[in-house]
């Protein structure tokens, strides 16, 4: 008998009916090899005699050593790091005057979906709350095919043309000498290039705006970034740009806050994901599209092709399509988040590509990254790639062949096998028949050089909140490039968008009346404000998906407990509860508690708002409590909704935070909590923010 045998306890496997690999604890439960021969000790290498040598024929030693040095492939070589779910799209009605795309017809249908969330800049073991970009990749499995919709947060990019990728991503990764800084943008090879490409000014505003600190994917926007076409059954043509619109509403981190839940939980995001939709809170977006013709587009004072312009929509309204519901967790890390494979490129007729050169260069590039990442043009059998309605074809063999094709014939057109597979010229993807015609040449097409209005734009249609956040992102941002070039060549930029913002940056890097001079190429227009492109312009008023925390101790007032978890029920909010040590408590009326959290391991920046309500007999010992008082003073810098008993006075008195300092404090004694509940559903009290930082 093996000695420490995991016969009973260990992971399990089974040969199913299919004779695949299980594990799992299914079946009858015996380890076996990647052979299928059960294994009776795992835990023993074979030797000579208990103390001597190891012996090179333990097969099963090598085998499982072998896997297991094996067991990485590359990360992406940008949004290495994501988070995944499974659900369904489910269109409102039929779009069939708009395109033919089979998923986009019948609202009794539901596509399934799988969706991935990433950061762009950070490896694969970096932190979730990043100041970053986040991808927002959608893989369809329509019945005509799998569509890849794989866009960003943001619905405009850094760069007009896929040739200046490469050097936009080494810019902003760690440098090639010391290898750092892991995830940020905040150093100097990534400002010193974007402030010599001005047609990155538009995206800057947005990445240093709340947008690129998500309080949760589930509250995230998503967007196509490019001008895509949708063409109908008559064969007309539409160009569109797409838009995720997220039920819960669109909400962001304070960056300070974003900075403590990196160390806090740096799986913050995906642990909120997952977690949502364990709990059966299924997390919701509405698909919807910018629809306009060539024609109209020639009219916009922007070039549609130029993925650093958007769309307002003042100018062309959204037209909702459907809707997005993920509902189920992966079952396998690495099977499905780490091995999908998107690519611009996977469209289903119906859907198609525009001029965008970006776009264009998107859809070599992403194929290719397959390839190496996952190492076999075979990819799309791997089964989160694999399309969910038949498919077949006679490209053959290659690395990872997993399906056995049948049959003497991989040609077509051919006679011997009844020309069993043929092209269906009525429903196969026909690209539309764009007219094309010039000369060769490498060049940036004029309409393409207006490279600020844009970003003036996005920056007067901020709230003040917004624009502060704004101002302090560049402020912190050029605050650690330690070339002074750089900073000033930032802020002549910045002039050029926004004399105050400039003035708001210099101010803050010490630096004021040293931007450079840069003279616009094409005069910067005047633009009106659009109100959709401020998140708080259009937040709902609502904790619904949100997070309270309740600081407690053993003694905590058993009514104030009880209606707290009622109110959060019925908003749709969850409760979380923080006690200074993790074993269980007694509330007032002798009910058991088990507390989600200890204090030292849950700091306030981890929740929306927060209530402090010790018992009366255990106040004084968390008073004592460092980290008692850092919670509070957070919560206060973070513009939380702070809800207080009256046996945590002496607490707020250490942390120096006055209960009378605005609405946002509020007295939830004898578990008073609807006034709590609703100043809670303001999100953050933003007035108290000038009070609190300076940017
Ligand atoms: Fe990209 C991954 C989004 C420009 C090359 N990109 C990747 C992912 C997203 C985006 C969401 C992660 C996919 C996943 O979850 O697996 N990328 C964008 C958007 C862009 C963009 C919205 C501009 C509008 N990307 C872009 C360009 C190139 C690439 C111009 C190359 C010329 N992107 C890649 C890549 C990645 C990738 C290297 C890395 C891993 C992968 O593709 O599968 O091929």
């Amino acid at each position: 008998m093996a000695k420490n045998s995991t016969r009973k306890s260990g992971p399990k496997s089974h040969v199913g009916n299919g004779g695949e690999l299980h594990q799992t604890s299914s079946g009858d439960g015996r380890l076996t090899t990647n052979q299928g021969v059960p294994v009776a000790d795992d835990q023993n290498t074979l030797t000579v005699g208990p103390r001597g040598p190891q012996l090179l024929e333990d097969f099963i030693l090598r085998e499982k050593i072998t896997h297991f040095d094996h067991e990485r492939i590359p990360e992406r070589v940008v949004h290495a790091r994501g988070y995944a779910a499974h659900g369904y799209f489910q269109c409102y009605e039929s779009h069939a005057d708009l395109t033919k795309a089979s998923f986009l017809q019948d609202p009794s249908v539901k596509t399934p979906v799988f969706c991935r969330f990433s950061t762009v800049a950070g490896s694969a073991g970096s932190h979730d709350t990043a100041r970053d970009v986040r991808g927002f990749s959608v893989k369809f499995y329509t019945d005509q095919g799998n569509y890849d919709l794989v866009g960003n947060n943001i619905p405009v990019f850094f760069i007009h043309d896929a040739i200046k990728f490469p050097d936009l991503v080494h810019a902003v990764k760690p440098a090639p000498d010391r290898g750092f800084p892991q995830a940020q943008s905040a150093h100097d090879s990534f400002w010193d290039y974007v402030s010599l490409s001005p047609e990155s000014m538009h995206m800057l505003m947005w990445i240093m705006s709340d947008r690129a600190i998500p309080r949760s994917f589930r509250m995230m926007e998503g967007f196509g970034v490019h001008t895509f076409r949708m063409i109908n059954a008559a064969g007309e043509a539409k160009f569109v740009k797409f838009h995720w619109r997220p039920t819960l509403g669109t909400f962001s981190l304070i960056w300070d806050e974003a900075v403590k839940i990196g160390g806090a939980d740096p799986d913050f995001h995906r642990r909120d994901l997952f977690n949502s939709i364990a709990m059966e809170n299924f997390p919701e977006w509405e698909l919807s599209v910018q629809v306009f013709s060539e024609a109209e587009a020639n009219e916009f004072d922007f070039d549609v092709l130029d993925p650093t312009k958007l769309v307002p929509e003042e100018l062309v309204p959204l037209t909702p399509l459907g809707k997005m519901v993920l509902d189920r967790n992966v079952d396998n890390f690495f099977a499905e988040t780490e091995q999908v494979a998107f690519c611009p490129s996977h469209v289903v007729p119906g859907i198609d590509f525009s001029n965008d050169p970006l776009l264009q260069g998107r859809l070599f590039s992403y194929l290719d990254t397959q390839l190496s990442r996952l190492g076999s043009p075979n990819f799309h059998q791997i089964p989160v790639n694999k399309p969910k309605c038949p498919f077949a074809n006679f490209q053959r063999d290659g690395h990872m062949q997993t399906e056995v094709p049948t049959g003497r014939v991989a040609n077509e057109p051919n006679s011997l096998d009844d020309g069993r597979l043929r092209e269906d010229p009525h429903a196969g993807f026909t690209t539309y028949p764009a007219e094309e015609a010039g000369q060769k040449l490498r060049l940036r097409p004029e309409s393409f050089a207006d490279h600020y209005s844009q970003a003036r734009l996005f920056y007067i249609s901020m709230s003040e909140p917004e624009q502060r956040h704004i101002a302090g992102g560049f402020g912190f941002e050029l605050g650690k490039c330690e070339n002074a070039k750089i900073r000033t060549r930032m802020l002549g930029h910045l002039n050029n968008i926004d004399k105050d913002l400039a003035d708001q940056v210099a101010k803050a890097l010490g630096m004021s009346g040293q931007a450079d001079s840069i003279k616009p190429i094409v005069k910067v227009r005047d633009v009106q404000p659009s109100k959709a492109l401020s998140q708080y312009a259009k937040a709902p008023v609502t904790i619904a998906g949100k997070k309270i925390g309740l600081l407690t101790t053993d003694g905590v007032d058993a009514k104030l407990h009880k209606a707290l978890m009622k109110a959060a029920k019925s908003e749709n909010a969850v409760v979380e509860i923080i006690t200074p040590t993790i074993g269980d408590i007694q509330s007032s009326s002798g009910e058991q508690i088990t507390p989600d959290h200890f204090l030292s391991g849950a700091p306030s920046c981890l929740f929306d708002c927060v209530i402090i309500a010790p018992s009366k007999e255990n106040a004084g010992m968390l008073a004592s409590q460092a980290a008692a008082v850092d919670f509070i003073r957070d919560a206060f810098a973070h513009l939380k909704v702070i809800g207080y008993s009256q046996s945590a006075l002496d607490l707020f008195q250490k942390a120096s935070v006055a209960i009378d300092a605005d609405a946002g404090l509020v007295d939830v004694t004898n578990a008073k909590l609807t006034p709590f509940v609703d100043i809670a559903k303001q999100h953050r009290i933003w007035d108290r923010e000038p009070s609190v930082r300076a940017f």
